[in-house]
């Protein structure tokens, strides 16, 4: 799609912020969201153009946010609705768009519609979540009415309420009972929640684990054999709870929703607005969420396959190849490397600054919207918390089943704090963050002082100059935000090569990902934009073929045509 008629979301970069580490402006050491509004103008210097900010609403925060007890509330500790209202304006004024975070799949158990809900078979609100009698086996014990396991696969999905002898279905973990949105009481009360920050300004949102919304009605049991699903090891094959026809059905209904919002202003707060699905699965099935049968679904999808894999061109080179494949114009794939769930990509690499450097090369280069989590732009780092001390619940689930060694190497299930410590500002104690003398709700990690904002803005070869100077000639040249991508051959395979073509505009971008030097012939390339490893990219004329670059190890380039 060219340029001109490319509408903001396939043009874009996002930036997710975790509002508990970004930035504490009250000096209680939980991030906030007047702290957002005072570092938005960092996100303007890096240019990024959208930010998607992971759960700030009412919550008692067991899973930090993402267990909801109040969807049209703001959790104190964050603020207020002004707050966020402040919020939505300052990114606007400065030309950023916002996504905020829905969790639709589940509430917090201590949801005011839960509680009413466990407390009987009869209230206004039973059916409001997933409820079941199971089965009595002989001798009369209780068990669930299927084999369904949860999204973390080392618990069943369902929970026993002894209060209303029955269980209900909790998808994630136990506190998060799964709404039904069968109830059309449900869907009523969720659209018109939607609607209401909607009207507020917002630009779309990033939708949490879209994929598990609705299981098989006939709660049939799962197949039984393991899977390895959007890279997520299953002990089952999650067939009748995941991506299933009537989830899909529900992206087309939420697109109607948010549809209902788009003027013809191509203006924050005014314009489109987008939805952006964490889903999981093959690349076939993910694509239905943005068109089945003929009916727009969501926008874009989270492709999680470049973050799950080992660092290799080979590899990398598959992935690119086949999201070009699966996910062709004018559908647009996602590129991620972090996020506040996932290892840290430095720290995935071994801390190898170069390989950080040729990531986000490829990260702002490629076909597609990148997503950046806060702190990936300054290279912090996964920053050890013992699973004993975790504020995070997964590891607990986890080690009940798992040693902790297993546990880290197995499924990646590690602390999800050390992704989460605050932000790194400046090398101070509280990194900015906080002030020095407050105690922030995760430790700081130790390498704030060469790894924070402050020295890094104004240090020309630093991770953070790239990543600007990236996202710059991104914005600038319409073949890297708006246009087609061709895979160029290689002689080498530790190389990536492609091309970027919008009109006129062409760029070549090539990597080597490899412990060598090796020489990449190009056509007749007319000179270097950038150069990952910050030193001058050599070009020499080589034989009748053209111009070589000499490429060293760990570095990339990106050249004009
Ligand atoms: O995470 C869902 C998801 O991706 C998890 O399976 C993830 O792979 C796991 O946490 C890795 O350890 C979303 C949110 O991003 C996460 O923070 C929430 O805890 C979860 O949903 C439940 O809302
Ligand atoms: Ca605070």
């Amino acid at each position: 799609m060219s340029d001109q008629a490319a509408p903001w979301w396939q043009t874009t970069t996002i930036y997710q912020v975790y509002p508990r580490s970004f930035a504490d402006s009250n000096g209680d050491g939980i991030g906030d969201l007047p702290g957002i509004v005072d570092h938005l103008d960092h996100l303007v210097d890096l240019g990024v153009g959208t930010i998607w900010v992971s759960p700030f609403f009412a919550s008692p925060q067991r899973d930090i946010g993402y267990d909801v007890s109040d969807y049209r509330s703001v959790a104190p500790e964050y603020g207020t609705l002004d707050d966020a209202q402040t919020l939505i304006d300052e990114a606007h004024r400065r030309g950023l768009r916002v996504l905020f975070d829905l969790v639709l799949n589940h509430t917090s158990d201590e949801h005011p519609w839960f509680v009413e809900s466990r407390s009987s078979r009869t209230n206004d609100k039973a059916d409001w979540y997933v409820w079941s009698d199971g089965r009595t086996w002989p001798g009369g014990r209780k068990r669930p009415p299927n084999n369904w396991r949860s999204e973390l696969q080392l618990s069943k999905a369902w929970q026993w309420s002894e209060e209303r002898e029955q269980w209900y279905l909790a998808s994630f973990l136990s506190f998060q009972p799964d709404l039904n949105w069968r109830h059309p009481e449900v869907r009523t009360e969720m659209f018109d929640m939607i609607r209401t920050w909607l009207a507020r300004g917002v630009d779309g949102f990033r939708l949490d684990i879209f994929g598990s919304i609705m299981q098989d009605l006939q709660l049939r049991n799962n197949d039984p054999r393991p899977t390895l699903t959007g890279g997520i090891p299953r002990l089952q094959t999650p067939n009748r709870t995941l991506n299933t026809d009537e989830t899909i059905a529900l992206a087309g209904e939420l697109r109607a929703v948010v549809d209902e919002f788009t003027d013809d202003i191509d203006e924050p707060g005014k314009g489109e607005r987008a939805l952006l699905g964490e889903v999981f699965g093959s690349p076939a099935v993910l694509r239905r969420y943005l068109t089945d049968g003929g009916r727009p679904g969501l926008h874009l999808v989270f492709l999680f396959d470049f973050l799950a894999s080992r660092y290799g061109a080979k590899r990398y080179r598959e992935l690119i190849s086949s999201f070009e494949r699966e996910f062709p114009a004018p559908m647009l794939p996602t590129y991620v490397l972090e996020n506040h769930d996932r290892t840290r990509s430095l720290s995935r690499v071994g801390g190898d600054l170069a390989k950080a450097r040729v990531l986000a090369t490829l990260l702002c280069t490629l076909r597609g919207v990148p997503v950046i989590y806060q702190g990936q732009e300054i290279g912090m780092t996964n920053r050890y918390i013992p699973l004993s001390e975790a504020n995070d619940p997964v590891p607990g689930v986890v080690a009940k089943h798992l040693p902790e060694a297993a546990n880290r190497r197995l499924t990646e299930r590690l602390n999800r704090d050390e992704v989460r410590t605050p932000m790194q500002w400046t090398a101070d104690p509280g990194v900015g963050f906080c002030a020095d003398d407050v105690t922030p709700w995760l430790p700081v990690n130790e390498n704030r002082v060469t790894r924070n904002v402050d020295l890094q803005s104004t240090d020309p070869g630093s991770l953070l100059s790239l990543y600007r100077e990236l996202l710059t000639l991104r914005a600038f040249r319409p073949a890297l935000h708006a246009g087609s991508l061709r895979m160029l051959p290689v002689e080498s395979d530790a190389v990536i090569a492609y091309e970027r073509a919008d009109g006129d505009d062409k760029v070549t971008v090539v990597a080597n990902l490899g412990d060598d030097t090796t020489v990449y012939r190009t056509g007749a390339a007319k000179g270097a934009l950038l150069s990952a490893t910050g030193d001058d990219v050599e070009l020499f004329e080589g034989d009748r073929s053209g111009t070589h670059v000499h490429l060293p190890p760990h570095s990339a380039a990106v050249l004009a045509l």
